[in-house]
């Protein structure tokens, strides 16, 4: 703990690979592990969970955990020889001594980690372009959580991907929850081919399997739990797109990490550039995710940026 109450501390999960936990003064915390980059837990200064991981999730390389923020990259879906939502996730990430320093307000005040990831001689097989892949993860001392990526294209000639935070939120039960900041936008439809549609002028509620990425969606979305009195605010800065998934009763079941009633308790909503994959140029670009804004008022506020 430095003097400022903000912890980071290094152990190993039950596979042996690290894990990172960042602890606040308050009690906030978030876990991040080195196997996939990914954030597993973030907790309030009351030790609730706000994400979401499967009571089947298998903690196992080279599947991808089942909840919290899995990074999906290079590719967020399904096309051609790379596997469903690129390697990343699937990948051992290491953290990183001594990366490029960050903008000031991205950095101060934070307990934080920051990891790196670079192709293998496979990967580059599936997928033959050179890149590096920084990924910080940060926890303010009030208990913001901000993951902030930036992907260097080296390269000697351009690339390109497209990206998702695939973020599972933890609700209280999904016929409780809604959605407002996505009305009236054209969405993707995975149930449909992927077909374009424009969603109505209401807020999103649940009644069935949801399978969409919200397309050039306004920088303010909200995840309203009536239940649990709980609202998470998403401010979102460059990154376009926003999926939106719910499995429901029959693909529960079809998921082996996943349990038969679990959709209830779960909703993925996810910072994403899908529709129109980002182009790099060699050098660096900057993509962020996540900073969540607890407050009193039990009300979360998660923000995607662009950093450049
Ligand atoms: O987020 C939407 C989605 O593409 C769904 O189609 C579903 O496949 C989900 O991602 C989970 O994908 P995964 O590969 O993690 O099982």
């Amino acid at each position: 703990m430095n003097n400022s109450g903000l912890a980071v501390e290094v152990s190993k999960d039950r596979n042996g690979t690290d894990q990172i936990l960042l602890r606040n003064p308050r009690g906030a915390s978030a876990k991040v592990s080195l196997h996939g980059g990914q954030v597993l837990s973030w907790r309030t200064d009351r030790g609730e969970e706000l994400l979401f991981t499967s009571s089947k999730a298998i903690f196992k390389p080279p599947y991808a955990v089942r909840g919290g923020i899995p990074i999906c990259f290079p590719q967020f879906g399904q096309r051609g020889s790379l596997e469903q939502h690129g390697f990343a996730r699937n990948r051992t990430w290491i953290i990183d001594e001594n990366p490029p320093p960050l903008h000031a307000n991205d950095a101060c005040g934070k307990a934080y980690i920051d990891l790196l990831l670079k192709p293998s001689e496979d990967d580059l097989k599936i997928w033959p372009h050179s890149f590096e892949f920084r990924l910080r993860v940060n926890l303010t001392a009030d208990g913001n959580l901000s993951l902030i990526s930036r992907i260097r294209n080296i390269n000697c000639k351009p690339f390109s991907f497209s990206i998702a935070y695939h973020t599972y939120f933890s609700i209280s039960d999904i016929s409780e929850v809604r959605v407002e900041g996505l009305e009236t936008l054209d969405y993707l439809d995975n149930l449909y081919q992927r077909e374009r549609f424009t969603e109505q002028g209401d807020a999103l509620t649940f009644e069935s399997e949801v399978d969409r990425v919200y397309l050039g969606s306004r920088d303010a979305i909200a995840i309203f739990d009536h239940e649990r009195k709980r609202t998470f605010f998403i401010k979102k800065e460059g990154l376009p797109d926003v999926g939106v998934w719910n499995p429901w009763e029959k693909k529960s079941k079809a998921m082996v990490d996943f349990g038969d009633e679990e959709y209830k308790q779960m909703l993925c909503v996810n910072g994403a550039a899908v529709e129109k994959p980002i182009t790099l140029k060699p050098g660096w670009r900057g993509l962020a995710n996540g900073i969540v804004f607890p407050n009193r008022r039990l009300t979360y506020r998660l923000a995607w940026k662009m950093v450049f």
